[in-house]
Formats: C-alpha cells, sequence, structure tokens
C-alpha cells in the first residue's frame, strides 16, 4: 500500500482510488486495477521483455553479441542511448561478477539493474502536497494531456478528503477553459476561471486567494502549453513562479511536468527543456495505455533525474495512477 503523497490521510476510511497497486490486497474493492496497468503497458511489454525473451532465447552462451543485441532492443523501446549504455555496462560487470553463463538468468539482472538504476537516480515518487495548504503547478506543451490530468487529480484528491480548488491559467483559448470546467463538474470541486486571453498571472493570483479564504487544502493550477521558444516559455513561468512566491510563499509546491509517452524521444527533450526554464518536481507520463514507448520513464528517471509521480492510461476519470518505480518495472518485464 502506498499513498500519493507523504504522511497521514485525513481520513483514511475513504476509498481511494488509484492508491494501490498491490493486487492481491485490493482486488476485490478495486476490481481489473493492476490489470488495467499490466494490460496498459502490453505494447511496451511485447517490444521490450518479448524481444528480450526472444534474443536470449537464440544464445547459448552470454557474450558480447548478446549485450549488443540486448542493446538495440533497449535504444528501440526508447530508453535512450546513454540511459541503454549505463545499463549495458553495468549488467557486463554483473554476469561477470556473479559468473553468469546461462543467457536465461539475464534478463533477471536486467530488470534489477533497471529498478536499480532508477531508483538511485531519485529521491521519492510521492506527489509533495504535504502539509497544507499545498499547490500543484501543471505545464507542459498542447495536447499532452495537462487539463485530463487536471481533472484526474483532483477527483481523486478529493476521494481521499481533501479540499480542491482548480485554477484555469490556460486562457489562450476559451476551448481549454471550458474543458477545464467541465472536469471540475465531473470531479464536483471549485474552478477559478477568467475570459479568453486574460493574463494567467492573474488567474492563479485570484486562485490563491480563493484557495487562502475557502481554507483549500490543494490548489491546482492549469498552465498554457505554447512553446515557441525557450525564452518565452520562461517569461511566462517566470511571472507565475513569482506570484506563487509573493502570494503562496508557505505553500507546499508540486510542479508537474505532463509529458506525452507516445512521443518517446520527444517527450525525453521536452523534459530537458522544461527543467531547465523551471524547478521540475515530477512527471505525469500520460498516453502509456497503447504505446509501446514505455521505456523512455527509465530514461526520465535515470538520465535527467526527473522523479515520475503518475502514470496516464486512458481517458477516464479514473485512468490515473500513482507511479512506483519496482511495480511498474515488474509490470513491462512480467
Ligand atoms: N489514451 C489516453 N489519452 C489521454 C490520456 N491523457 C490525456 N489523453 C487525451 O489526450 C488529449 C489531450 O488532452 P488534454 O488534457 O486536452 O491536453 P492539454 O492540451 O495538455 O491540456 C485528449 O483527447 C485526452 O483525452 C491518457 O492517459 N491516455
Ligand atoms: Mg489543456
Amino acid at each position: 500500500m502506498f499513498k500519493w503523497f507523504k504522511g497521514k490521510n485525513k481520513d483514511s476510511n475513504k476509498e481511494e482510488i488509484g492508491q494501490d497497486l498491490n493486487i492481491n490486497k485490493k482486488q476485490d474493492k478495486n476490481p481489473g486495477f493492476f490489470e488495467k496497468l499490466v494490460s496498459g503497458l502490453s505494447k511496451t511489454r511485447d517490444n521490450m521483455s518479448n524481444k528480450i525473451d526472444n534474443i536470449l532465447s537464440m544464445y547459448k552462451k552470454v557474450d558480447e553479441e548478446l549485450f549488443e543485441d540486448l542493446e538495440e532492443v533497449l535504444v528501440t523501446a526508447d530508453v535512450g542511448v546513454n540511459t541503454t549504455m549505463e545499463l549495458i555496462d553495468r549488467l557486463r560487470e554483473r554476469v561477470k561478477s556473479e559468473k553468469v553463463n546461462d543467457p536465461n538468468d539475464v534478463k533477471e539482472l536486467l530488470k534489477d539493474e533497471i529498478k536499480l538504476l532508477m531508483n538511485e537516480s531519485i529521491a521519492d515518487n510521492s506527489l509533495n502536497i504535504e502539509p497544507s495548504p499545498a499547490v500543484v503547478l501543471v505545464v507542459g506543451v498542447n495536447g499532452v494531456g495537462k487539463t485530463t490530468t487536471i481533472g484526474k487529480l483532483a477527483n481523486s484528491f478529493k476521494n481521499s478528503g481533501k479540499k480542491v480548488l482548480i485554477a484555469a491559467g490556460d486562457t489562450f483559448r476559451a476551448a481549454a477553459i471550458e474543458q477545464l470546467e467541465e472536469w471540475s463538474n465531473r470531479a464536483g470541486v471549485d474552478i477559478i476561471a477568467h475570459s479568453e486571453g486574460a493574463d494567467p498571472a492573474a488567474v492563479i493570483y485570484d486562485g490563491i486567494h480563493a484557495a487562502k479564504a475557502r481554507k483549500t487544502d490543494i490548489l491546482i493550477c492549469d498552465t498554457a502549453g505554447r512553446l515557441h521558444n525557450k525564452s518565452n516559455l520562461m517569461n511566462e513561468l517566470n511571472k507565475i513562479f513569482r506570484v506563487l512566491e509573493r502570494e503562496y510563499e508557505n505553500a507546499t509546491r508540486e510542479i508537474l511536468l505532463v509529458l506525452d509517452a507516445t512521443t518517446g524521444q520527444n517527450a525525453i527533450n521536452q523534459a530537458k527543456i522544461f527543467k531547465e526554464a523551471a524547478n521540475i518536481t515530477g512527471v505525469a507520463l500520460t498516453k502509456l495505455d497503447g504505446t509501446a514507448k514505455g521505456g523512455v520513464v527509465i530514461a526520465l528517471q535515470a538520465e535527467l533525474g526527473l522523479p515520475v509521480k503518475l502514470i496516464g492510461v486512458g481517458e477516464g476519470m479514473d485512468d490515473l495512477q500513482p507511479f512506483k518505480t519496482d511495480e511498474f518495472v515488474d509490470a513491462i518485464f512480467n
């Protein structure tokens, strides 16, 4: 059992959506939950685990050619060149020090090294939302799933007994505000919105003051994802950060970067740009259902040191899950 966040829950008797990846305990309460993760990752698993099985079955002993074939599988599964090379180097060392000769034993070692590398690169995968008040600023380029993730997250926080408020900081299109309003209705949480073309920082400002007045536990802020160029992005984000700093200095902060897993290496490039522009504290990786590019998770944590905190596995309200490194690696390697 683990939580979205550190610390104690206000109302621990309430059913909490998406908090538990332990199939045995949760299965009757929340049927299909772990299955959804496993089936959502089926393409990534085919692309990685099944290919690795095929390669290993072709070898009689562990040699350099085997390592090269494994390297190719990892790179084509979007693990990224640097992370792959690091992994294969470590695997080579393990094989040597543990005197492994049977190719069938290599998979467990690789799985283990992936877990080790991902875990040693980051401190923790839980959202920074304790203690209250907290603010979750959601950033990322257009279409990655920011608004959808905010809706799912608001719903989940609310179900765990939190008082939630949403600020519609993407003022670029009227439709973006309407879409967020629809999600806030579905989740049953309040929303602060201005009209199209308003200054995003002013919306966040109002959101903060409403959150203070209403004693909100968590304020979730949407932002526009126009990534014309880096200086533009930095200017927009800096303005919002200044407002947060000045008006909500004592709030616990999560700066959540949303990335679309289907874009593979592009997601990694976006992460690099946003990391330079803002102090990103976590990643929500969406659209893991139906993509073979789930290997990006490994590079995000191992290479960029960005903790993946949430994963999106569908378009519905309940299709957001807290991320746990070991479970994820088990799910794509089983
Ligand atoms: N399959 C799938 N679709 C998603 C997921 N998250 C978001 N989407 C879809 O991606 C599209 C863009 O999402 P939106 O939240 O509007 O992105 P935004 O522009 O970043 O706010 C919508 O059609 C969503 O339904 C996910 O985890 N899985
Ligand atoms: Mg949006």
